[in-house]
Protein backbone atom coordinates (compact mmCIF):
# COMPACT_ATOMS: atom_id res chain seq x y z
CA UNK A 1 0.00 0.00 0.00
CA UNK A 2 0.95 3.68 0.21
CA UNK A 3 1.32 3.99 3.24
CA UNK A 4 4.85 3.06 4.81
CA UNK A 5 4.11 3.35 8.37
CA UNK A 6 5.39 5.30 11.43
CA UNK A 7 8.68 3.51 13.27
CA UNK A 8 8.69 5.17 16.95
CA UNK A 9 11.69 4.27 18.64
CA UNK A 10 11.64 4.36 22.32
CA UNK A 11 14.37 3.96 24.89
CA UNK A 12 16.88 5.49 27.27
CA UNK A 13 18.70 8.63 26.68
CA UNK A 14 22.23 7.12 24.98
CA UNK A 15 20.18 3.83 24.16
CA UNK A 16 21.16 4.01 19.80
CA UNK A 17 17.31 6.02 18.93
CA UNK A 18 18.76 8.73 17.18
CA UNK A 19 21.70 6.69 15.70
CA UNK A 20 19.39 3.68 14.54
CA UNK A 21 16.90 6.46 13.02
CA UNK A 22 19.44 7.94 11.47
CA UNK A 23 21.17 5.09 9.85
CA UNK A 24 17.77 3.00 8.49
CA UNK A 25 17.13 6.68 7.38
CA UNK A 26 19.92 6.72 4.83
CA UNK A 27 19.55 2.98 3.79
CA UNK A 28 15.60 3.12 3.14
CA UNK A 29 16.76 6.58 1.04
CA UNK A 30 19.22 4.86 -1.11
CA UNK A 31 16.80 2.81 -1.97
CA UNK A 32 14.42 5.04 -3.28
CA UNK A 33 12.07 5.38 -0.39
CA UNK A 34 10.86 8.59 0.72
CA UNK A 35 11.69 8.94 4.36
CA UNK A 36 11.33 11.90 7.29
CA UNK A 37 12.95 11.50 10.78
CA UNK A 38 11.83 13.09 13.79
CA UNK A 39 13.94 13.64 16.68
CA UNK A 40 13.95 14.76 20.27
CA UNK A 41 16.87 16.89 19.84
CA UNK A 42 15.85 18.35 16.21
CA UNK A 43 11.79 18.51 17.56
CA UNK A 44 13.31 20.39 20.81
CA UNK A 45 15.10 22.88 18.99
CA UNK A 46 11.99 23.86 16.89
CA UNK A 47 8.36 23.11 17.34
CA UNK A 48 8.69 22.02 20.52
CA UNK A 49 11.09 24.81 21.82
CA UNK A 50 8.65 25.42 24.56
CA UNK A 51 8.65 22.01 26.49
CA UNK A 52 10.75 21.02 29.04
CA UNK A 53 10.99 17.75 30.78
CA UNK A 54 8.24 18.01 33.22
CA UNK A 55 5.45 15.07 33.10
CA UNK A 56 3.27 17.61 31.16
CA UNK A 57 5.76 18.66 28.28
CA UNK A 58 6.77 14.92 27.83
CA UNK A 59 2.99 14.25 27.16
CA UNK A 60 2.93 17.44 24.84
CA UNK A 61 6.27 16.47 23.47
CA UNK A 62 4.98 13.22 22.07
CA UNK A 63 1.77 14.52 20.88
CA UNK A 64 3.02 17.40 18.74
CA UNK A 65 5.49 14.27 17.55
CA UNK A 66 2.42 11.83 16.93
CA UNK A 67 0.53 14.34 15.24
CA UNK A 68 3.41 15.23 12.72
CA UNK A 69 4.17 11.69 12.30
CA UNK A 70 0.85 10.72 11.15
CA UNK A 71 0.44 13.90 8.64
CA UNK A 72 3.72 12.53 7.08
CA UNK A 73 2.63 9.27 6.95
CA UNK A 74 -0.98 10.16 5.70
CA UNK A 75 1.58 11.94 2.84
CA UNK A 76 3.39 8.27 1.96
CA UNK A 77 6.22 8.92 3.89
CA UNK A 78 8.05 6.25 6.24
CA UNK A 79 8.31 7.90 9.37
CA UNK A 80 10.97 7.05 11.89
CA UNK A 81 10.22 8.95 15.54
CA UNK A 82 12.93 8.74 18.12
CA UNK A 83 11.82 10.19 21.21
CA UNK A 84 12.53 8.85 24.66
CA UNK A 85 9.17 8.61 25.26
CA UNK A 86 9.40 7.30 28.80
CA UNK A 87 5.55 6.50 29.73
CA UNK A 88 3.57 3.82 28.33
CA UNK A 89 0.64 5.65 28.44
CA UNK A 90 1.96 8.73 26.14
CA UNK A 91 3.20 6.09 23.61
CA UNK A 92 -0.46 4.69 23.82
CA UNK A 93 -1.80 8.44 23.11
CA UNK A 94 0.94 8.28 20.25
CA UNK A 95 -0.87 4.82 18.94
CA UNK A 96 -4.02 6.42 18.84
CA UNK A 97 -3.19 9.32 17.34
CA UNK A 98 -1.46 7.34 14.23
CA UNK A 99 -3.32 4.80 14.25
CA UNK A 100 -2.33 1.02 12.48
CA UNK A 101 0.02 2.69 10.72
CA UNK A 102 2.07 2.78 14.39
CA UNK A 103 4.69 0.40 15.26
CA UNK A 104 6.35 0.66 18.81
CA UNK A 105 10.27 -0.56 18.09
CA UNK A 106 11.75 -0.65 21.41
CA UNK A 107 15.54 0.34 21.73
CA UNK A 108 16.85 -1.91 23.96
CA UNK A 109 20.19 -1.13 26.38
CA UNK A 110 20.49 -1.64 29.91
CA UNK A 111 20.53 1.87 32.01
CA UNK A 112 24.28 0.94 33.12
CA UNK A 113 25.23 0.86 29.21
CA UNK A 114 23.12 3.96 28.39
CA UNK A 115 24.82 5.96 31.33
CA UNK A 116 28.83 4.21 30.44
CA UNK A 117 28.45 5.68 27.05
CA UNK A 118 27.34 9.26 28.13
CA UNK A 119 28.15 10.70 25.26
CA UNK A 120 26.96 14.26 26.31
CA UNK A 121 27.81 13.78 29.87
CA UNK A 122 23.77 13.45 31.24
CA UNK A 123 23.77 10.85 33.38
CA UNK A 124 27.16 12.47 35.17
CA UNK A 125 25.31 15.73 35.84
CA UNK A 126 21.82 14.01 36.71
CA UNK A 127 24.04 11.68 39.39
CA UNK A 128 25.67 14.61 40.49
CA UNK A 129 22.02 16.67 41.13
CA UNK A 130 23.04 19.05 38.11
CA UNK A 131 19.95 17.96 36.23
CA UNK A 132 16.81 16.65 37.88
CA UNK A 133 13.86 14.56 36.15
CA UNK A 134 16.56 12.37 34.48
CA UNK A 135 15.26 9.72 32.45
CA UNK A 136 16.26 6.52 34.71
CA UNK A 137 17.82 8.25 37.15
CA UNK A 138 15.05 9.61 39.07
CA UNK A 139 12.40 9.96 36.19
CA UNK A 140 10.64 7.05 34.73
CA UNK A 141 11.27 5.00 31.98
CA UNK A 142 8.73 1.93 31.20
CA UNK A 143 9.54 -0.96 28.77
CA UNK A 144 7.34 -1.58 26.34
CA UNK A 145 5.62 -4.40 26.81
CA UNK A 146 5.20 -6.12 23.46
CA UNK A 147 7.14 -4.08 21.03
CA UNK A 148 6.51 -4.82 17.49
CA UNK A 149 10.84 -4.69 17.48
CA UNK A 150 12.97 -4.81 19.98
CA UNK A 151 16.53 -3.79 19.03
CA UNK A 152 19.47 -4.74 21.60
CA UNK A 153 21.99 -2.47 21.18
CA UNK A 154 24.54 -2.95 24.24
CA UNK A 155 26.95 -6.07 22.37
CA UNK A 156 25.80 -5.44 18.72
CA UNK A 157 27.32 -2.96 16.53
CA UNK A 158 24.97 -0.24 14.76
CA UNK A 159 25.42 -1.49 11.50
CA UNK A 160 23.55 -5.10 13.01
CA UNK A 161 20.91 -3.01 14.62
CA UNK A 162 20.18 -0.30 11.50
CA UNK A 163 20.14 -3.80 9.13
CA UNK A 164 17.67 -4.97 11.35
CA UNK A 165 15.57 -1.88 11.21
CA UNK A 166 15.74 -1.63 7.76
CA UNK A 167 14.78 -4.83 6.70
CA UNK A 168 11.83 -4.49 9.35
CA UNK A 169 10.57 -1.55 7.68
CA UNK A 170 11.23 -3.12 3.89
CA UNK A 171 9.06 -5.81 4.93
CA UNK A 172 6.43 -3.81 6.64
CA UNK A 173 6.21 -1.30 2.95
CA UNK A 174 5.75 -4.67 1.19
CA UNK A 175 2.68 -5.78 2.57
C1 LIG B 1 15.77 12.89 29.69
C2 LIG B 1 16.91 14.71 28.84
C3 LIG B 1 16.63 15.42 30.01
C4 LIG B 1 15.89 14.78 31.04
C5 LIG B 1 17.77 16.72 28.72
N1 LIG B 1 15.47 13.51 30.82
O1 LIG B 1 20.58 11.80 24.94
P1 LIG B 1 19.99 13.07 24.48
O2 LIG B 1 19.91 14.12 25.65
O3 LIG B 1 20.42 13.70 23.25
O4 LIG B 1 18.46 12.78 24.40
C6 LIG B 1 17.76 13.22 25.53
C7 LIG B 1 16.76 14.23 25.07
C8 LIG B 1 15.39 13.64 25.36
O5 LIG B 1 14.42 14.30 24.64
P2 LIG B 1 13.09 13.53 24.19
O6 LIG B 1 12.30 14.56 23.46
O7 LIG B 1 13.44 12.30 23.46
O8 LIG B 1 12.41 13.13 25.59
S1 LIG B 1 10.89 12.76 25.88
O9 LIG B 1 10.44 11.81 24.87
O10 LIG B 1 10.91 12.16 27.25
O11 LIG B 1 10.08 13.99 25.84
C9 LIG B 1 18.74 13.98 26.43
C10 LIG B 1 18.10 15.33 26.68
O12 LIG B 1 16.97 15.42 25.81
N2 LIG B 1 17.62 15.53 28.04
N3 LIG B 1 17.18 16.66 29.90
N4 LIG B 1 15.61 15.39 32.19
N5 LIG B 1 16.49 13.44 28.68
Amino acid sequence: GHRSGVYWLTGLSGSGKSTLARGAEAQLFAQGLNVSVLDGDTLRAGLCKDLGFSEESRTENVRRAAEVARILSDAGQVVLVALISPLRSDRALAQQIIGSDFNEVFVDAALSVCEQRDPKGLYAAARAGKISGFTGIDAPYEAPESPALRLETADNGADAGVKKLTDFIKGNVAL
